[in-house]
């Protein structure tokens, strides 16, 4: 699928709309999902125009993959849910109902999470 320039995370990356923003670095953005589903939700999405993990597998750098990681992770520990646990999770497609045509990993926490069901 072509990256669409117009998707509401490439605006938020821009800064054309505002987000509640909790982490930044070179690789990443991370924000307060505005739809919480769990008392701590929030988005990590990495700074590149990647719609799905299959084309940041298969174009992105190196740099900017290990780049995404680390930021999930060092969000979950600066938002004080490393310790309790939290799930990280992120939709692909149309299966999966991805709504948002930009990569991005969900971290959910704050309260005992249900198991995982498909
Ligand atoms: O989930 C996309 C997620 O993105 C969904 O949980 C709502 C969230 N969303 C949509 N617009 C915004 C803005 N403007 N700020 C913060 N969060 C937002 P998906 O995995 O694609 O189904």
């Amino acid at each position: 699928m072509a990256y669409d320039p117009n998707n509401v995370f490439a605006k938020i990356l821009r800064g054309e709309i505002p987000c509640n923003k909790v982490y930044e670095d070179e690789h990443a953005l991370a924000f307060h999902d505005i739809n919480p589903q769990t008392p701590t939700h929030i988005l990590v999405v990495p700074k590149g125009a990647y719609v799905n993990w299959t084309d940041f597998s298969e174009t992105a750098s190196d740099a900017e993959i290990a780049g995404f990681v680390r930021a999930i992770a060092t969000v979950a520990k600066q938002a004080g849910v490393a310790e309790d646990g939290y799930r990280v999770l992120s939709n692909a497609g149309v299966n999966a109902n991805q709504e948002v045509a930009h990569l991005h990993a969900h971290i959910f926490a704050g309260r005992k999470l249900g198991r995982m069901v498909p």
